[in-house]
């Protein structure tokens, strides 16, 4: 452990004085060397700590206490001279705390469960992954070949400075080699490396892997030869590696098998698995994106909740149902899913994407705090049992991409600890950290960061025009987009409705009623043409082309003004980026967002002109 920091620490001196490449994300400190750290305990954990804090701490003396009185495991409490926590964890956070510069003197995570979901493939490629090959999966001359340890170190880090403290170390389209044993050896090698920064590992598993592994004839989940294998199974994972954390699910969703396939449910399925891991304290997060299946048909929005209401209490106290924030599919704008409304007895975690998949990708500078908070401010964090943010790591140099996509990273974990941080607090925090602590370019930063999220939604698909990407990849417009083949659910013209009376998805009680799913005065908000929020408008509704805004302007005008506005946004960042920031930061990051705000600027223009052009054939019939 020593000397891996140690070499970290003679790389960060030597990177600080040549070009930067981002590769050290916000943990640029500058070593101090002055700090005698006083601690008891000699654990892999506390190690690390005292280590960070002697080598960069800027104080004279500090004193390290694990103090039975704290009130949850996570947390800490700094008084001048003394940090002290109930766990080693309590004291790595609280470490990291003091480097960053937090004075908040006492802080407690809102969550137990702060993960990250890596969509990654034991081939190494990774699904809506932007920033190269996987950091935990690779295949050489079609063998299993072995990860970067000292990449997983770093990984580690990271994540333990922001209080991320598990992850799934696959997709969830997963694979059934993935609990095959020369995987789960390798398994067992990540979770020692992240074990000592308090980070969890967990595995997406294929529901029917027992059978595709040719053990069993069925996948059937109230087939008794089935439930045995998982038993079996937990226990040779659990020998590896005692503290893990369990199992995330996709099922009966996209094609992936599950108990649907022997017309169980999803409660039969998620109890038989829960059941396996219950004897170890593991938990199933079993996923609610499922559409398509039982309820073929329906209005996509509102399948997820056809679906799980009816199963809600009927799952065990070790399964957490997992939905994405929006009832579709990771819009840069939707309301939230009315999931977290209708499921009252089993609890829930929320899944977000860190990655931008429909957010311009790592190619456009999109901070995506405020949409987090937009969704917080709609559902209650408290009643959330966890949090899980699908991540935007790869083999790239600098981790993610673009550079300002370690934001979302950042600001995922600094949201998962704390959903109530100012998205704007968290953008200055991070901004000093990984550039600089000039205020000028602070402010103007955290301003166009602020700025950024509107603008793509602006510029892609204002007034609750959702799902109109290129299909497959997701990146561009397509508007006009529509394959025979293909489910309806996946089409563009299947979402924004557009004819010549109007546009947009007639989902109040005149159409789908997806809004009497939304508890009350929202519903009654939601289905009100002139009360539903126009950034929602054509989400809930189908309107003239005529409609008057609140504005007073009509419909089309109004969208050729979002379209417009979003665009001239981007160019404005750009030019701010271009003419002003230059001399604030290391040349080699300058360039390198420079170039892709510079495509993100075309990108934009063609999301606008591309959108606006197959409008008008409708609104200027
Ligand atoms: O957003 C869609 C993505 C799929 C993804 C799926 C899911 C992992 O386009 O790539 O599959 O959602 O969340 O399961």
């Amino acid at each position: 452990m020593k000397h891996i920091l140690l070499s970290l620490f003679a790389l960060f001196t030597t990177i600080s004085v040549h070009a930067e490449d981002g590769h050290q994300l916000w943990l640029r400190y500058q070593p101090v060397n002055k700090a005698k750290v006083l601690c008891d305990s000699k654990s892999a954990t506390i190690q690390i700590a005292k280590q960070e804090l002697e080598t960069y701490y800027n104080g004279a003396q500090i004193a390290l206490k694990l103090d039975a009185t704290m009130p949850d495991d996570d947390g800490y409490r700094f008084d001048g001279s003394t940090l002290s926590a109930r766990r080693e964890a309590g004291l790595l956070y609280g470490t990291y705390a003091l480097l960053r510069g937090d004075m908040n003197m006492e802080s407690h995570p809102a969550y137990d469960l702060r993960l990250l979901n890596h969509w990654d493939n034991l081939d190494g490629s990774i699904e809506r992954g932007y920033a190269g090959e996987s950091i935990f999966w690779k295949i050489e001359n079609a063998q299993l070949s072995t990860f970067n340890a000292q990449l997983i170190e770093e990984y580690a880090r990271a994540n333990a400075s922001i209080g991320i403290n598990g992850t799934v170390l696959n997709n969830v389209n997963a694979s059934p080699k993935m609990l095959t044993t020369p995987y789960l050896k390798e398994v067992k090698k990540i979770a020692d490396i992240l074990r000592p920064y308090h980070i969890k590992v967990y595995l997406s598993i294929n529901f029917a892997t027992p059978m595709a592994l040719g053990d069993t004839k069925t996948a059937d989940p109230l087939d008794k030869s089935v439930a045995k294998w998982w038993q079996k199974k937990a226990k040779e994972i659990y020998k590896l590696i005692p503290d893990f954390g369990g199992f995330l699910v996709k099922a009966n969703s996209e094609g992936q098998p599950g108990p649907g396939d022997y017309k169980r449910t999803h409660a039969d399925g998620a109890n038989m698995l829960a059941d396996a891991l219950k004897p170890y304290k593991g938990i199933v997060m079993w996923r609610c994106f499922v559409y398509g299946a039982n309820h073929k048909g329906e209005d996509r929005v509102k399948q997820a909740v056809s679906e799980f209401k009816p199963l809600d209490g009927q799952f065990r106290d070790n399964v957490i149902l997992q939905t994405k924030n929006g009832p579709l599919d990771f819009q840069p704008r939707e309301p939230y899913s009315p999931i977290f409304d209708q499921i009252k007895q089993t609890p829930n975690m929320v899944e977000l994407q860190i990655t931008q998949e429909y957010l311009g990708q790592s190619r456009h500078l999109v901070y995506l705090a405020p949409m987090w908070q937009e969704f917080f401010s709609q559902v209650n964090p408290k009643q959330l049992r966890g949090i899980a943010g699908v991540a935007n790591i790869g083999l790239d140099k600098n981790w993610c991409g673009h550079h300002f996509s370690q934001a979302n990273w950042y600001a995922f974990g600094r949201l998962a600890w704390n959903p109530m941080l100012p998205s704007d607090k968290i953008a200055r925090e991070w901004l000093q950290q990984t550039f600089t602590r000039d205020p000028q370019f602070v402010n103007t930063m955290a301003q166009i960061m602020a700025e950024s999220r509107e603008a793509c939604v602006d510029y892609m698909m204002p007034l609750g025009l959702h799902h109109i990407f290129k299909f497959d990849h997701h990146y561009g417009p397509e508007p006009d987009g529509f394959i025979k083949s293909y489910p309806l659910e996946w089409c563009p013209v299947y979402y924004h409705k557009a004819d010549k009376q109007g546009v947009g998805f007639e989902r109040s009680s005149k159409g789908t009623d997806a809004v009497s799913q939304y508890r009350k005065e929202l519903a009654r908000t939601y289905d009100n043409i002139n009360t539903c929020p126009e950034n929602l408008l054509l989400w809930f509704h189908h309107v003239p082309w005529t409609y008057k805004m609140k504005d007073g302007s009509t419909l089309w005008e109004s969208l050729q003004f979002h379209y417009n506005r979003g665009v001239i946004t981007v160019e404005t960042h750009h030019n701010i980026w271009h003419n002003k920031m230059r001399h604030y930061i290391d040349e080699q990051r300058w360039r390198e967002v420079d170039d892709r705000l510079h495509h993100q600027v075309e990108n934009a223009r063609e999301w606008r002109d591309t959108c606006l052009k197959y409008f008008g054939q409708f609104a200027n019939e």
